[in-house]
């Protein structure tokens, strides 16, 4: 029988994880090969990924691979986050540490952006949510303090199209982390080459764009030696680990809405095209592009990087609450005391999120939460509260409201958010797979080697494969009253702001 093996590295801005995937013809079984701390580093330059640390993580997760496999593995692609990038010269030599998209070097740049050209015409030739981390507004700041770097840069690879260089030695830029860019138009299909011209961006970087499912050649020598893997190729795949976690949704409908959960929630509907509008502009809706075209119409919410903030924070001052337990302080906390706006800049940049929590709190006249208990209920009520929010105005723009949530990704194991997200919006989550970006990566180099034929075979796969648990919504009239009170929360900070 079938028994195939496909690697997978995922980077995610929280951690990440080279995994193994054992293909038999009809299951995908994972096992994890190395996972890894994503830490960044501050340097007098700001704030950086510490990509050679990555590098090597990855490597030895290789060389684990090696070690099992030999060199069976057919092909090895490459997933991170999104936006974020390092420029390269002619010969190939990185120029700089690819910066960590919350750095400060962006403040001002969305209000330059729309001085030089218009935010409501950069979406409408994007598709893209205006944020102000976007690449658009990254490299724009480059240019505006002339950063010597872009005079003699050849190449600019985002994160996976640069890890990926750096195994196969071959520089391409893939549509899926392409489209996250802002500088990408998906009408056309290609860069906005009017967009880059006004904004001042060096023309010559914006080069061919590859589709998910290439195959950009053999490891670099150095690389299989080292691991092992002579007979491996590098592919491409969605690169952008958003577009790989959707590609993973266990679901046989047409138009799943999802909920992908780790650093970010990124929640949405998969849909065959764009849907850029005066309404979708207002919303902030997003249109990032998947494999085979399809469309991520989603919106960004701060997910899970208030617990991952508020956990750091307390572990520096010596109390260490590990994810599993986090449910269990925050059940015994009392609902709905205090509520937050989870997408309140306040909680953008890193560092002292309990405290934050509670300034916001205590500038909206709440009670504050004092415990960790209280600071995670506090956050997750708030989240589910905000999911609500943003599902009320995604379900306008579809004609058949879709009858269940899938949420996927790391934040998929916590079970009372899970139940907290079907009872906020009153419909049935669908909780797994954890590693639906991992399982993304490997079905879409599935594809390109012909073991399947079609995304949805790869989605059935993954139903196959992928234990997934159900929670029905509870307690309507509790949610309903607390949905007012986040609302009026939402109103007093505004009226208290201006
Ligand atoms: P990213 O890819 O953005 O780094 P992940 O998909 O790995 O994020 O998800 C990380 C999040 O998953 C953590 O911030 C945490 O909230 C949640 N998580 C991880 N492990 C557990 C666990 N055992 N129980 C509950 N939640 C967990
Ligand atoms: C999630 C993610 C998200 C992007 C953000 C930068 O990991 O890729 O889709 O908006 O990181």
């Amino acid at each position: 029988s079938l028994n195939q093996v496909y690697l997978a590295v995922d980077l995610g801005a929280g951690s990440g994880r080279v995994i193994a995937g054992e293909f038999d013809g009809e299951r995908i079984e994972l096992r994890e090969l190395n996972r890894f701390d994503n830490t960044p580093v501050e340097l007098p330059s700001g704030w950086h990924w510490n990509i050679t640390d990555l590098y090597r993580n990855i490597v030895d997760g290789l060389k684990k691979a090696g070690e099992l496999y030999s060199d069976r593995p057919i092909s090895v692609g490459v997933d991170t986050w999104g936006v974020d990038y390092g420029l390269l010269d002619e010969q190939g030599n990185l120029l700089g540490l690819p910066y960590q998209y919350r750095d400060k070097r962006t403040d001002g740049m969305m209000d330059l952006a729309d001085q030089i050209i218009g935010k409501q015409e950069i979406y409408r030739a994007t598709g893209i949510q205006l944020m102000f981390f976007n690449t658009i507004f990254q490299l724009l700041s480059e240019v505006e303090r002339k950063n010597p770097a872009l005079d003699i840069a050849a190449d600019l690879l985002f994160l996976p199209d640069l890890i990926s260089y750096w195994l196969s030695g071959v520089r391409s830029q893939e549509r899926s982390v392409v489209s996250t860019s802002q500088l990408y138009n998906p009408i056309i299909r290609d860069w906005d080459r009017d967009l880059i011209e006004r904004l001042g961006m060096p023309e010559k970087l914006f080069k061919k764009i590859s589709d998910p499912g290439e195959e950009l050649g053999p490891l670099l020598e150095n690389v299989a030696q080292k691991t092992g893997l002579t007979k491996t190729k590098v592919v491409t795949i969605a690169g952008h680990d958003t577009a790989s976690a959707v590609a993973a949704i266990p679901s046989q409908e047409e138009n799943p809405a999802f909920l992908s959960s780790g650093t970010w929630s990124l929640m949405g509907l998969d849909l065959p095209r764009p849907n850029i509008s005066d309404e979708s502009f207002i919303d902030a809706f997003t249109n990032e592009i998947g494999v085979g075209h399809g469309v991520r119409f989603l919106k960004n919410i701060c997910g899970l990087w208030l617990i991952q903030e508020s956990r750091r924070h307390w572990l520096a001052n010596g109390e260490d609450i590990p994810y599993s337990r986090m449910a269990d302080l925050a059940s015994e906390a009392e609902p709905f005391r205090s509520l937050i706006y989870p997408d309140d800049p306040l909680f953008e940049e890193a560092g002292r999120m309990p405290e934050k929590v509670q300034a916001y709190c205590r500038h909206t006249g709440q009670p504050i939460p004092e415990t960790p208990g209280q600071i995670i209920r506090c956050i997750y009520e708030s989240l589910a509260l905000r999911y609500s929010e943003v599902w009320q105005r995604l379900i306008s723009y579809v004609v058949k409201e879709p009858t269940s949530l899938h949420i996927v990704g790391g934040g998929c194991q916590d079970n009372l958010l899970n139940q907290f997200a079907a009872n906020a919006i009153g419909i049935t989550v669908k909780a797994g797979p954890v590693e639906a970006t991992g399982l993304g990566n490997i079905i879409t180099q599935m594809l390109a080697s012909g073991a399947i034929g079609s995304l949805k075979e790869g989605r059935q796969v993954v139903a196959n494969s992928a234990q997934v648990k159900t929670f029905e919504p509870q307690d309507p009239e509790s949610w309903k009253a607390a949905y007012q009170k986040y609302k009026a929360v939402l109103a007093s900070r505004k009226s208290k702001n201006s």
